[in-house]
Formats: C-alpha cells, sequence, structure tokens
C-alpha cells in the first residue's frame, strides 16, 4: 500500500512539472516593459560631504521622476546605497531603506527610453548616469547593472526591465 501511494503521488508530480513547463513554453512577449529600480551606490561623490540625486525616465517628450517617487531629490553620503529592491546591497556599504521607486510601464514599441540617474545642482543637474533602451517585448525580466567610475565620482545603478501587460 504503501508503495503504491508512493508511486502515484511520483506520477502526480511528473505531470504537474510538465505541465508548469509546457505553460512557460507557449508564453508571449509582453507588450509592455515596467521600469523597477533596485538600487543605487554612491562609492564615491560627485561632489564633496553629500550628492542629490534622484533617477528619471524620459519617453516620447515625456519626463517621469522615479525617486524619489513625488519629486527632488535624496542625499547621499559616500559609500551609501539606497536599497529599493532586488539584490541586498555590496558588503560595506551603507544600506539605506527600504525606499519604493515609481515603477511606469512602457510600450515595448522599440522607442528611445532614457533612465538617468542625476545629481540636483544650482548651475544645471548633472547626469551621473544615464541609460538609453529602446524596448521590445520581453518573456522575461532583463536585468541592467550599470557602473560609472568617471570625472571623479563612482556610481552604481541597479534596475530591471519586467514584462508588463
Ligand atoms: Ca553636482
Ligand atoms: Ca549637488
Amino acid at each position: 500500500m504503501h508503495r503504491l501511494l508512493t508511486r502515484a503521488s511520483l506520477s502526480i508530480a511528473v505531470v504537474m512539472g510538465s505541465l508548469l513547463t509546457g505553460g512557460a513554453a507557449y508564453a508571449e512577449p509582453a507588450p509592455k516593459v515596467r521600469v523597477v529600480l533596485e538600487s543605487i551606490i554612491a562609492y564615491d561623490l560627485e561632489e564633496s560631504g553629500h550628492d542629490e540625486v534622484y533617477v528619471i525616465a524620459q519617453y516620447e517628450g515625456k519626463t517621469l521622476h522615479l525617486f524619489p517617487t513625488r519629486s527632488g531629490e535624496f542625499s547621499v553620503a559616500r559609500n551609501d546605497c539606497i536599497y529599493i529592491s532586488g539584490d541586498s546591497c555590496p558588503p560595506g556599504t551603507n544600506r539605506l531603506g527600504y525606499y519604493s521607486a515609481n515603477e511606469p510601464s512602457y510600450t515595448a514599441n522599440g522607442k528611445l527610453l532614457m533612465v538617468a540617474l542625476r545629481e540636483d545642482d544650482i548651475s544645471g543637474d548633472d547626469t551621473l548616469i544615464n541609460v538609453p533602451i529602446w524596448p521590445q517585448p520581453i518573456s522575461e525580466t532583463q536585468y541592467f547593472r550599470e557602473e560609472a567610475n568617471i570625472n571623479g565620482y563612482h556610481y552604481a545603478f541597479n534596475f530591471r526591465l519586467e514584462p508588463s501587460y
């Protein structure tokens, strides 16, 4: 009896497994992509003391604030890591978080979508990291791991594009 039960549950497991695999194979690429911020790491600042950072998305002439969610900027010191989602902050960094960000969806039509990490300045804001994307339909999450160590500053900027319907 025990052996019979075991065999029955084994075959159920196999059927379920093949159903799951079959389902994934038929997934259509999503018509939209969602931008989900993960973290911003200030290894070395653009200014001395503190930088005031924010993230925007630009698409078809419109600019949307992703972080902070409403407007303005977020003050960081050297080695601060603003954590929003995804992988944890690198060892040795000072994790700030958990923060939220806006997660807009954009039509996957190949038009330019710019995701930018900027630093607020009276004499015109500085672009720390600019990531141009031409979104195509996707069925799996795409990860963007950007790092800039130039012009006297060192930042890492992580986000992902998720399929969106
Ligand atoms: Ca500056
Ligand atoms: Ca500044």
